[in-house]
């Protein structure tokens, strides 16, 4: 049924047709843009190696419509953690940072924000980040611990990591974070975790390992927390740093589909009879 409404839509009109992509490896970096410190190797996607003071960006090399709603799937791989360990909460968890995010941006395909507690999206304007937070940072960052999954915005303001409003080096701000939530296993721990994020325009879901129930939810309109490029595409990819503490930041698939709009699927419709009827004619 999914192949032979792909291929109506196909003969239908090229405009029509749902923007999706897929890298089942990163054997290529083809259609990536890659920032800083990410690079493509023994068909992984390094966000970040496990090295000091890293940060690196991968971003979809062209603009994906957002508008109307996506699902995206990825599996991340975090490994080698080291490096400084904080005193201010000890534990396992603590050790390796300072964890990815996936961010959805209208700027451009050289966007890259800070390292460390940035985790690579801290100043990345006009942009939504779902972090997946291995380091607890300073406690005016509000931070549950160093094990965390949040989704941050501050709309066509530049994003920022703190899960509570605040004033830092760089000014006084209002909560970036829109839904926040511990992980209960060890995102850092070697182990290869599958994640999907579900948006359609009023909901944005995460989920992790378990695809039933979502991780984390918030209330978004894209198209009005951002400033979308002709009011709905935007960039999609990945940040990732490291600080004083490290691990490999390790992307090792990707899949993105856009959801037709409600237009569309009246054309599906329209195309589907259409076909029927070409078919029982022939
Ligand atoms: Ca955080
Ligand atoms: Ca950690
Ligand atoms: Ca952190």
């Amino acid at each position: 049924m999914l192949l032979r409404l792909t291929l109506l839509l196909s003969v239908s009109s090229g405009a029509l047709l749902a923007n999706s992509f897929t890298f089942a490896d990163f054997s290529s970096p083809a259609n990536l843009g890659l920032v800083g410190d990410a690079s493509v190797s023994s068909n992984l996607l390094r966000l970040t190696p496990a090295l000091e003071n890293k940060n690196g960006a991968a971003w979809y090399n062209s603009l994906v419509n957002v508008q109307a709603g996506f699902t995206t799937d990825f599996t991340f791989r975090i490994s080698e953690r080291g490096g400084f360990k904080p005193d201010w909460e000890p534990g396992v968890e603590n050790d390796g940072a300072d964890g990815f995010a996936f961010v959805v941006q209208a700027q451009g395909l050289n966007e890259l924000g800070l390292f460390a507690s940035g985790i690579g999206y801290y100043n990345i304007m006009n942009s939504l980040a779902v972090e997946f937070d291995t380091w607890a940072n300073k406690p005016s960052y509000c931070e549950p611990n160093g094990n965390h999954v949040a989704i941050q915005s501050l709309g066509t303001l530049m994003n920022r990591p703190e899960h509570c409003a605040g004033t830092e080096f760089d000014g006084t701000f209002t909560n970036p974070n829109l839904a926040i939530t511990t992980v209960a296993d060890d995102l850092s721990n070697g182990t290869a975790y599958n994640a999907r994020i579900v948006y359609s325009p009023g909901l944005f879901q995460v989920f992790l390992t378990d695809m039933s129930t979502p991780l984390l939810a918030a209330n978004v309109n894209l198209a009005n927390l951002l400033n979308l490029q002709n009011g709905q595409n935007a960039y999609i990819g990945f940040t990732s740093s490291t600080g004083g503490a490290w691990e490999n930041h390790d992307i090792i698939s990707w899949s993105y589909s856009e959801v037709p709009e409600p237009s569309t699927w009246l054309m599906i419709g329209a195309g589907l009879i259409a076909g029927g009827m070409i078919r029982r004619r022939a």
